[in-house]
């Protein structure tokens, strides 16, 4: 007798809970099987195809997971979806190319082929769409128009999917998923991106793994930020460096921790996930672009007039100085008045560190020096993190150098750590049962007691606003829905997601909406919030269905929502 089935896996925490696709098991579908087991009883075995979809834009922009051989080397090939993707089951599962809509650059919308892959193992599809931009490229040659170009079409789509999927080449990545991590404000969703060191069109390559995980963590993980995937393991985008130009392990995240691993699990390390933490809609940073910035490395004997030539450059507004160790420069009086000049003259100049781990910082006379002459420590920020950071504040015509000097010392999007800046991590597993915390929750939402819910959240060691509970609702579900807008306020910024769904598919605005809870609705806008494509439908039914019944505050609402 074959052994039983081995029990389904628990869904990992901040899971997407509602998306389900459009198909329903009511009635048989023509595909079905029919055994007959001459047991008098007839069984129909459906296909399992009522299982909730996640959706994901892939944003192709080149690099050499989409190459092919050519006789000047590899060279990056149009159509990677049809002639790479579609053939492999792990990303086709066969099933009809259900069109979805994308906005294109003109602003047309069209509608899109998907593939959709098989279930994974936490029983949830991934249905995917592509859009290559033209020309690809290798990665080399992508530089702030590029990054301009990505931030827009996610910015185009960003009602549309639910998490971003950017293919790109591996040697600029870390410059482009850091300077994407700044240029976005108030991110909801996941933006991953990925690449490889050998194309999917080789045997051997890293490209199907990277992609994979890549969709199945976009897919299934609400971690609102711009992270790079590589290598089975996801990094925030602005930690990452590339360290290694022929492993498979191309990437490292020397200063902080991986965000998550994939292995024959994921594991999440949610204590260092970040959320948003203000009631603000996303946004993005349009203007932005390097020419104003220069990267120098010192090194021994380096000579004051080369950095005084750099500093002379005409339009030049900023300076990453690559230094010693500890953010140490040769101690050289020519040198430090030459800084220091640049400095008088509006030029920010920061300190970051050649090593790959540590942090720069006053130990020595040396870095002390630099200080002095107004050099600004970029702590532990990778050189890809500090030169996109200052390019992207340099952009913003509301800042002034000093303002920019104190925030390049600060922590925008968790590319630096800050000197005060404490982590408390609990190492065992054994956590007191999340959804005991998450029905306390629900009864001091039901209560209003604002100072309980405080206690609760503090107090429990995980984080239990994007978590479900027994009746499928994340904490800012219930919210959503309760008089009074303290709440729902204190939810959205501890970092709650305004864009999970609950076990019907619905998200929070759709239930204030449908509520009548008009200030609610507001207040969910306000923060990002936005109806799902599955929910439109319903809400303009719902809306005319209000208009006819003369509610007009409930008009309003789906008004609001945007139905
Ligand atoms: N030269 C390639 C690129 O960055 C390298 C790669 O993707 N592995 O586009």
């Amino acid at each position: 007798m074959a052994p039983p089935p081995p029990p389904p896996p628990p869904p990992p925490t901040e899971f997407y809970n509602g998306f389900r696709s459009n198909v329903t098991t009511a009635a048989p579908s023509p595909t079905a099987s029919t055994f007959n087991l001459n047991l008098g009883i007839s069984l129909n075995v459906e296909p399992v195809d009522n299982l909730p979809e996640s959706r994901v834009l892939i944003i192709m922009t080149g690099g050499t997971i989409c190459m092919q051989r050519s006789e000047n080397g590899y060279v990056p090939a149009t159509g990677f979806l049809d002639n790479a993707l579609r053939p492999r089951p792990s990303f086709n599962d066969g099933s009809p190319p259900k069109p979805v809509p994308v906005v294109m650059e003109d602003g047309k919308v069209e509608m899109m082929d998907t593939l959709r892959t098989p279930p994974s193992k936490y029983s949830r599809r991934v249905r995917f769409v592509g859009l290559e931009f033209n020309p690809l490229l290798d990665s080399s040659s992508i530089n702030a128009k590029g990054w301009v170009k990505i931030a827009k079409t996610i910015e185009r789509n960003y009602q549309l999917f639910d998490s971003f999927v950017i293919l790109h080449g591996t040697d600029s990545l870390a410059y482009t998923s850091s300077a994407l991590s700044f240029m976005i404000n108030n991110l909801g969703k996941p933006v991953i991106l990925t690449g490889s060191q050998a194309p999917m069109s080789e045997l051997h390559n890293d490209a199907t793994d990277n992609l994979l995980g890549s969709l199945i963590i976009a897919g299934h993980y609400m971690i609102p930020e711009v992270c790079l995937f590589f290598n089975h393991k996801l990094f925030r985008g602005n930690r990452a460096t590339k360290t290694n130009a022929h492993d498979f392990a191309a990437f490292s995240s020397p200063n902080h921790p991986a965000l998550a691993k994939v292995g024959i699990s994921t594991t999440v390390n949610w204590g260092f996930v970040r959320r948003p933490s203000r009631i603000s809609p996303f946004s993005v940073q349009t203007d932005f672009e390097t020419s104003h910035v220069a990267c120098l490395r010192v090194f021994p004997g380096i000579l004051p007039q080369m950095v005084r030539g750099v500093l002379q450059l005409p339009g030049l507004r900023g300076l990453i100085l690559e230094t010693f160790g500890a953010g140490n420069a040769p101690e050289d009086a020519e040198l430090t008045d030459a800084l220091r000049d640049g400095i008088e003259r509006g030029i920010v100049v920061v300190n970051v560190t050649q090593c790959q781990v540590g942090t720069v910082s006053p130990l020595y006379a040396s870095a002390t020096a630099l200080a002095r002459a107004g050099v600004v420590f970029g702590l532990d920020m990778t050189t890809e993190a500090a030169l996109t950071k200052l390019s992207c504040l340099l952009a913003n015509p509301t800042l002034s150098a000093p303002e920019i000097r104190k925030l390049m010392s600060r922590s925008m999007r968790g590319e630096l750590t800050e000197q005060s800046e404490i982590h408390f991590s609990h190492p065992n597993a054994e956590l007191p049962p999340a959804l005991s915390s998450l029905s306390a929750l629900g009864y001091a939402i039901q209560d209003q007691n604002l100072d309980d819910i405080r206690i609760i959240i503090k107090e429990s060691n995980q984080f239990l606003l994007n978590q479900f509970d027994y009746s499928g609702n994340t904490p800012l579900h219930i919210a959503a829905i309760s008089p009074g807008l303290g709440i729902l306020r204190e939810f959205l910024s501890q970092g709650a997601s305004v864009h999970l769904r609950n076990r019907d598919g619905r998200t929070p605005l759709f239930l204030a909406a449908d509520a009548g809870k008009l200030e609610n609705v507001r207040l969910l806008k306000e923060s990002g919030a936005h109806l799902h494509a599955e929910e439109s439908e319903m809400a303009t039914m719902l809306k005319k269905r209000a208009a006819a019944a003369g509610e007009e505050v409930k008009r309003t609402c789906w008004d609001l929502a945007g139905a």
